[in-house]
């Protein structure tokens, strides 16, 4: 009997990329509107004279100016250049009462924002205010505010380097560390817990090093959805005979096989290339177990070694000269049991024992993770046993070898570079007086999570937000957007409506900016931004299109209009020179942070710089000054709930969406079209449940302080491989499972990836 499946769940037998990949593009071109001429633009992604690619924060192969494939690049950009637009008319149409009840993707699919909005709350729309009068209401609502840190200032990671950089100089000289931004939701456990390991909380490898490990070890990321160009060089790795081991609940089909489309043998014989060379379906939260027991498994063969009179297999030399700590890390993972190991990881002895065997005989490993390691409620810890993991064998700072986070948002690492930080540094500090004359404060300001609490308890009374969704990317989306109707203030700078703009405020402002493919014209001429990506290479980005209308402004001008009307001269800071002309901005940098020494002319040379990442050349900028082995207590990450019937949630990305923007309905590679609203369990927790394939679930959340609002009602199960114990739901929608406080007390990343939760049939 042919078994029948839920509307919309089909088996997906292709490989990743292929054919299908390049009609899905030609769809996404049709549904933007965006005619042949348009879809040029695509031709300029990541090209030396070009715009970078809004998609994410892959690296750029150096030498090329062929065009690099990318088929959620090609979403993002179109996104961004489509040719819908929202005016004056679509708002006197539309309530915001009304735009609440539009689902996200209509929102956005409205088009591009083109003039700057305030909320009037007698007729419940959006209006025409005009700039200046804008930035004068801003301005007079941050001025009577009884301290600066009542006010919350959001970025989100698109932001070009020259924006943060003024958005930071405007809140330091206001007067308050409040800079929450994505990366808080993101990788601030790399963040927070690389320069206590390495002393820098960045990737220390480069693109080119791909090129000469012999071996590459996955944890946690998706990068057929996510990160398409890195299938390039996975791809080439693979071909090359590099082993690739993947560490990842879900089997995403771009890790198990790739079709390139710029292969013409694979697209015209429709043939693909294995990409895993082993693939372990760890149980979500299992990391740390699997790390400990591979750390185990290494030291156990270096005993071996060892006593069969062999050279051992730890790096004897690296870890006597660089580094502090092993000691404690090895009494730590031999006093770990291995039944313990097994049973928090869900792999068997013989998965740790082969894949350490892979790692002992490899010259170079580089580690590439994503949030499938950062958002846990030990995420920081985590990402310090990735260290330690590559440290046993000297995996860092030569060749071939080293640890790659792979990062979100296409300029989410450069933000944090140029000052973006809620935790400014003492370098930080001295820059900015060195570089402005005064001072900024010094205290700890708000990261994401603070700052939606403080909305929530009445201490945050304003937020300014460049770029992003914060309300709908938060955990507990009902508690934030209750706390961001409470505000007195709330700014928005960005290019597309978004639910964050609707939950209005007594005074709310809607300011379109333009875009990375937007030509951003100003008195001294055409501006270049600049960008850092996840490799620390950082480069010009140029946009060519003729912006929306002739109203929208680029995010530094906004930023300057806001800081003018709220600072007046205060500091001397000269915003109008340096938003005439932005190699002023990009001289200020350099004089805030050295490493940007000849800024302006190293970032016109076709394909950048690299900033010095000091653990890359073994110097370790720790307190110690050696890299330090770092020990972690237990093996379970995000403990569930006594009772034996909870299931570990996990919130996923699908193919069709970019964060809270989603594109469309379906998730390709994991047999899902035309709908969202599935969560997909092993068969046999279904079945342990009275549930079946295909039957109308409720999710209720049980994390600490969750209650009877923590819930998702009447999502449609999916039976799916994925280990007993754990499932997956999409991101956004299931955040409303999650209590604010279910975040790393650590680094503050919410433990989006770590959800206990319980299932059962949906009551209604
Ligand atoms: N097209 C597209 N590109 C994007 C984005 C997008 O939304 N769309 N978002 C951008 C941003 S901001 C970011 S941060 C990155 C995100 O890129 P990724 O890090 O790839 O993010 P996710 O899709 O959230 O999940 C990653 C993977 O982690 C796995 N996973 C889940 N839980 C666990 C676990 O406990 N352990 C392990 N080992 N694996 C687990 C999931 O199965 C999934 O394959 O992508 C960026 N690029
Ligand atoms: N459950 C769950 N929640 C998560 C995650 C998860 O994996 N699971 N991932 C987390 C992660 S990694 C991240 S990074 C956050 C993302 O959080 P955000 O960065 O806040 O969200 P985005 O969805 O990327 O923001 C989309 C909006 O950005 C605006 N925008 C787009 N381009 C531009 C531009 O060039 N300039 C400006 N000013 N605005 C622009 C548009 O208005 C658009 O609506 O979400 C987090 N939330
Ligand atoms: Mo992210």
């Amino acid at each position: 009997m042919k078994k029948t499946r839920p509307p919309g769940i089909l088996r997906y037998d292709h490989p990743a990329g292929g054919w299908d990949a390049l009609k899905a593009v030609a769809k996404t071109l049709a549904r933007q509107q965006i005619a042949v001429q348009g879809s040029r633009t695509l031709l300029r992604a990541n090209q030396p004279e070009g715009f970078d690619c809004p998609g994410c924060a892959w690296p750029d192969p150096k030498h090329t100016s062929s065009f690099e494939f990318c088929e959620n690049g090609a979403k993002a950009i179109t996104w961004e250049s489509t040719a819908k637009r929202t005016d004056a008319s679509f708002f006197a149409e539309h309530t915001v009462s009304k735009l609440w009840t539009l689902k996200d993707h209509q929102l956005e699919d409205a088009g591009r924002i083109t003039l700057p909005l305030r909320y009037d709350a007698s007729s419940d729309r959006f209006e025409p205010i005009d700039w200046e009068a804008a930035f004068k209401l801003i301005g007079s609502e941050l001025n009577t505010l009884v301290s600066p840190d009542q006010a919350e200032f959001y970025t989100s990671g698109r932001a070009s380097n020259e924006a943060a950089f003024l958005y930071q100089l405007f809140v330091r000289a206001y007067g308050t560390n409040n800079l929450p931004d994505c990366s808080n939701m993101c990788h601030e456990a790399t963040s927070v817990g690389l320069p206590k390991s390495i002393g820098v909380g960045k990737g220390t490898v480069t693109l080119e090093d791909f090129n000469h490990a012999d071996a590459i070890f996955s944890f946690g990321h998706n990068p057929g959805t996510n990160h398409p160009r890195m299938m390039t060089t996975l791809h080439q790795a693979a071909r090359r005979g590099v082993p690739i081991i993947v560490f990842n609940p879900l089997k995403e089909r771009a890790l198990e096989r790739f079709a390139a489309p710029q292969d013409p043998v694979e697209m015209v014989t429709m043939s693909s290339t294995p990409i895993a060379s082993a693939y372990h379906q760890i149980r979500v939260g299992g990391d740390m177990a699997a790390l400990k027991g591979l750390m185990k498994a290494v030291f156990e063969l270096d005993a071996a070694s060892l006593a069969a009179g062999r050279g051992g297999v730890l790096d004897r030399q690296f870890i006597g000269e660089h580094t502090s700590g092993i000691d404690a890390l090895r009494a730590d993972v031999e006093a770990t049991r291995w039944n313990e190991i097994f049973e928090a990881s869900g792999l068997t002895k013989q998965a740790i024992e082969s894949t350490a065997g892979v790692y002992a005989k490899a010259e170079r490993v580089i580690v590439c993770y994503g949030m499938g390691i950062t958002q846990h409620a030990r995420g920081t810890y985590n990402v310090q046993q990735i260290a330690n993991f590559l440290m046993l064998r000297g995996n860092i700072g030569r060749e071939g070898a080293g640890i790659a986070p792979i990062r979100g948002h296409s300029n989410v690492q450069g933000d944090r570079t140029v000052g973006i930080t809620e935790i400014p540094s003492k370098t930080l500090l001295d820059g900015m007086e060195r570089a402005f004359g005064f001072r900024p404060p010094s205290g700890k300001g708000h990261n994401a999570v603070d700052a939606v609490e403080a909305a929530i308890d009445g201490r945050a009374k304003a937020l300014i937000c460049l770029g992003g969704n914060l309300a709908v990317a938060m955990s507990d989306p009902e508690a934030t957007f209750q706390g961001m109707r409470k505000l007195d203030l709330s700014v928005h700078i960005a290019t597309k409506l978004n639910r964050s703009h609707l939950l209005t405020a007594k005074t709310t402002l809607v300011l379109p900016c333009l875009g990375r493919t937007d030509l951003d014209m100003q008195s001294s001429g055409p501006q270049l931004v600049t960008v850092e990506d996840s490799m620390s290479m950082v480069h010009a980005s140029r946009g060519f299109l003729y912006p929306p209308s002739d109203l929208v402004r680029s995010e530094p001008a906004i930023i300057a209009g806001i800081a003018k009307a709220t600072l007046g001269d205060r500091h001397g800071i000269n915003w109008d020179g340096m938003i005439a002309d932005y190699d002023v901005i990009r001289d200020k940098i350099e004089e805030v942070f050295p490493d940007f020494c000849e800024f302006n002319k190293r970032v016109r040379k076709p394909g950048g710089f690299r900033l010095d990442i000091a653990a890359s050349f073994r110097r370790w900028d720790t307190p110690g000054g050696k890299a330090n082995f770092l020990t972690s207590p237990g093996l379970w990450e995000d403990p569930l709930p006594d009772g034996h019937d909870s299931l570990m949630l996990t919130t996923i990305r699908s193919h069709d969406q970019y964060n809270t923007t989603i594109y469309g309905l379906d998730d390709r590679y994991r047999g899902v079209f035309g709908r969202r609203d599935v969560v997909f369990m092993n068969g046999e927790d279904l079945a342990g449940r009275g549930l079946k394939d295909g039957d109308r679930v409720d999710v209720q959340g049980m994390t600490e302080g969750a209650d009877d609002k923590h819930l998702v009602r009447g999502f449609t199960v999916v039976a799916y491989d994925i280990p007993r114990g754990s499932m997956a739901g999409y991101y956004p929608e299931m955040n409303v499972v999650m209590s604010l406080n279910h975040y790393d007390r650590l680094s503050g990343t919410p433990s989006y990836k770590g959800v206990p939760v319980r299932v059962s049939l949906a009551s209604s």
